[in-house]
This record gives C-alpha cells, sequence and structure tokens, in this order.
C-alpha cells in the first residue's frame, strides 16, 4: 500500500480555525438556547461594495456573450491588474513583472513552501499564523513536535516584553523567514527601523523573508511602511504575500498576489522569479477573471475609497472590543490588552490562565467565540486572541456581555 505522507502523521493538531469551529459546535448543541457571536477567525461580515460587485457581475454577464467571452487567461494575472497593483501598491518599488495575482495568500504561501522544499531552514514569528508551521510539517521542512515545537523551526518569540519584535541572532544562516506585518495575532506592525533591522539581518546571512502583508490597509499610522519593499535591500531578499480578503471583503471571493523581485536570488545564482513563474504556470491556473475585474474595481478611485471605509469599520470594532478589555473587571484579575489600531485583532492575556481555559470560559458564560493564542505557537499561551470582524450590533452586543464577565483573579 501506499505510504502516508510523514508530514501529515508529524501534525499533532488539526488546523486551528476548525477546531474552534468544532468546539462551537459541540457548545451549540448542548446550549441550543444561547445565542452565540464569533469573534474567533478573522473572516469579513460586511457586504461588499457595490462598484466592486457591479464591476463583477458584469463582467460575469459578458462571458454570456460572443464578445465579453474569456477561457483560462495568463497564469500570472490579467496584465491590467497586475500593472495596476504595482502602481496603486509599490510606486515604483516593484514593477508589473513581478506581480503575481492568485486566489488569495493563504494558497500562495502554500504554494511558496514548493518553491523551497524540505530542506530549507524555517524561522516564524511566535505567535504566527498556523499556516507557515503547518504547512513547513506537510512538506517536510519540518519535523516531529517535541512538547516545544516542530523541529526544523526556529521560533521567535514576540511578547510584549520585546515589544513584539523578534531576537534576531536566533536565525541561523541560509533560513527562510516568515514574517507578518501587521502581525496576525498580536496587531504589532513593524516600523521602518525594525524591517531594516530584519532585512540588513537577511541579506548578510543568506535569508530570504516570507513577508505577508495581508493586513497592509489596515495601518493608519503615516509613519508604519505598508510593503516591505519600503525597505532599502529588501528586493534582495523578500518575497511579499498580500491579499484583497481583508480589504475589499473578499475572503469567499478569493484574490491575491505576490511580489517576487527580479534581483531576488537562490544560493545557485539563479532567479526566484523564474521559478515562481514555474509555479504558477505548472502548479495554478490562474484567478478567477470574473474575480480580477472586481479587482480591478477595487483599485480604481471609488473601489480604494471603498476599502478604506470597510477596513475603517473594522477598526473601529476593535477599538469598542478594546475599550471593553480595558474595563475594571479585566483589570482586577490582570487582563492585558494589546491593539495598535493598525490590524484587526485585539490580543489580550490572561495571566495564570492557559489558552483554552479562557477561550471555554468566555463562550460559557459570554457566549462569545475567541480564539486561543497557543493555536498561534508557544509564546501564545495563556493569551487569546479577538477579531473585529463583525457586525457593529455583535461587536456591542458581545462587548455588553463581555463587560460582566466575572472571572477569578489566578
Ligand atoms: N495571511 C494572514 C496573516 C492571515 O491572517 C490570513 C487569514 C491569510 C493570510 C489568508 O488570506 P487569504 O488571502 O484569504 O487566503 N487569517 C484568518 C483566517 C484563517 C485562515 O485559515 O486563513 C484568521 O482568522 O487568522
Amino acid at each position: 500500500m501506499i505510504q502516508r505522507n510523514t508530514g501529515f502523521s508529524n501534525l499533532t493538531a488539526g488546523y486551528l480555525f476548525p477546531e474552534v469551529a468544532r468546539r462551537r459546535r459541540e457548545y451549540a448543541s448542548k446550549h441550543p438556547e444561547a445565542s452565540i457571536i464569533s469573534l474567533g477567525i478573522g473572516n469579513t461580515t460586511e457586504p461588499l461594495s457595490k462598484h466592486i460587485a457591479t464591476a463583477m457581475s458584469e463582467y460575469a454577464l459578458g462571458l454570456a456573450t460572443p464578445e465579453g467571452y474569456s477561457g483560462y487567461g495568463d497564469e500570472q494575472g490579467n496584465s491590467k491588474l497586475r500593472e495596476r497593483i504595482a502602481e496603486v501598491f509599490y510606486k515604483g518599488m516593484a514593477d508589473a513583472s513581478e506581480v503575481f495575482i492568485s486566489d488569495g495568500a493563504k494558497c500562495d504561501i502554500s504554494r511558496i513552501q514548493t518553491l523551497f522544499g524540505k530542506n530549507v531552514k524555517v524561522a516564524v514569528q511566535d505567535p504566527a499564523y498556523p499556516v507557515y508551521v503547518d504547512g513547513s510539517v506537510v512538506v517536510g521542512a519540518a519535523g516531529k513536535n517535541n512538547g516545544t515545537g516542530y523541529e526544523g523551526i526556529t521560533y521567535l518569540p514576540c511578547t510584549p516584553e520585546n515589544d513584539f519584535f523578534p531576537d534576531l541572532s536566533k536565525i541561523e544562516p541560509d533560513t527562510l523567514i516568515y514574517f507578518c506585518s501587521p502581525n496576525n495575532p498580536t496587531g504589532a506592525t513593524a516600523t521602518k527601523a525594525q524591517l531594516k533591522t530584519l532585512v540588513d539581518f537577511a541579506n548578510k546571512n543568506g535569508c530570504i523573508i516570507i513577508y505577508d502583508a495581508a493586513y497592509f490597509a489596515f495601518i493608519r499610522n503615516p509613519e508604519l511602511p505598508k510593503t516591505i519593499f519600503e525597505i532599502e535591500g529588501a528586493r534582495t531578499c523578500a518575497i511579499e504575500v498580500n491579499s484583497f480578503s481583508k480589504p475589499a471583503g473578499f475572503t469567499g471571493v478569493r484574490l491575491g498576489w505576490t511580489i517576487v523581485p527580479n534581483e531576488l536570488k537562490f544560493a545557485d545564482g539563479s532567479s526566484v522569479n523564474r521559478d515562481w513563474n514555474r509555479v504558477m504556470t505548472t502548479l495554478f491556473n490562474g484567478a478567477s477573471n470574473i474575480v480580477q475585474a472586481g479587482g480591478l474595481a477595487a483599485l480604481d478611485e471609488q473601489g480604494l475609497k471603498d476599502m478604506k471605509d470597510s477596513v475603517d469599520y473594522y477598526l473601529e470594532n476593535g477599538r469598542l472590543i478594546k475599550s471593553t478589555l480595558d474595563g475594571e473587571n479585566f483589570k482586577k484579575i490582570g487582563v492585558e490588552v494589546y491593539f495598535t489600531g493598525n490590524g484587526p485583532y485585539v490580543w489580550a492575556k490572561f495571566p495564570g490562565y492557559e489558552s483554552w481555559e479562557i477561550f471555554d470560559l468566555i463562550l460559557d458564560k459570554c457566549h462569545v467565540v475567541t480564539t486561543p493564542g497557543s493555536g498561534f505557537g508557544p509564546a501564545g499561551e495563556s493569551f487569546v486572541r479577538f477579531s473585529s470582524f463583525g457586525h457593529r450590533k455583535d461587536i456591542e452586543e458581545a462587548c455588553e456581555r463581555l463587560s460582566k464577565l466575572v472571572l477569578e483573579k489566578k
């Protein structure tokens, strides 16, 4: 019989978000009267912009006409959309040949792992979006879990003690470094000076950074970099993964992009961009042409305004959650709340509690779903993440319930 991919047997737990959903379902079936509000998975809730939806529906109707029909497009994406992304978001820092359109950042992260194979050393921020670690285990770039983490992965704690910026000296040369800013789950957003340190380290030590900028649109502090390519030297050491999911509400529509600079090289001097082109043309067949029409509409004047308004709405939700968690009932038990106003997540530490314990208590007492911090890595233990995606009335109701939560001090 065919052997199982050992990567799957090495994984010690199911993927985080389905596990959260399973616990929610289990709770709901035991408590059918509970009206549960989710501040768990970071999933957009507000309707699409009419402008963007109209562009997609017109394109879809056009497909039913001889003039409007189109079949497979370029695997790298519609050239107009590639140009527009380069122009709107990168302004000379990347050109259209370096922009690859995809069906979303998560899908690109998994394809990137095929680009580097199983012999690459991996470093991740701890806590981090679980796909970096789980995906590395699946492709064999990481081994068994020894209780404190997977072998082959260097965990870089990012905690309040180090201002959520890792100690880079722990990273060995020639390592693939996953770095997410604004960060999921902590919300921490690296400054230009911090990113410069990271870029200089990577260039000096033969590392490549996979920079996940999926939450760039939430950055409101004009001093903070929205792309790693604002940093001098990034073009020789970084790939940027990005997405329309959060700013345009495309979590279900699916559209993202990845920037692979022409200067980026492997150890043998060959071009990473060329291999990425091979990955995208061989293992991918282009994003939906309907959705790419939506992406183009998202990048005109009206679309950009609509995306900003949508992100502002979620940021306001985040502020409401933060101010609730700053309440006396939480202060009394020493809860520490982190919300930067530049990302959609509120990260809170409940000293003395384990993450899943807090998750269960908040679900049971408030009927509110969160995400346990330990699911993002060992340094996330004792934290939970509150997502600011949700209808305002649900967020207000969740805040009302949370404001009445009384927990014992540990
Ligand atoms: N990158 C980061 C850092 C993310 O947090 C997410 C979504 C993605 C990429 C996915 O982007 P797509 O373009 O939509 O593929 N994180 C959410 C959803 C969970 C998941 O499994 O993707 C979250 O709650 O963390």
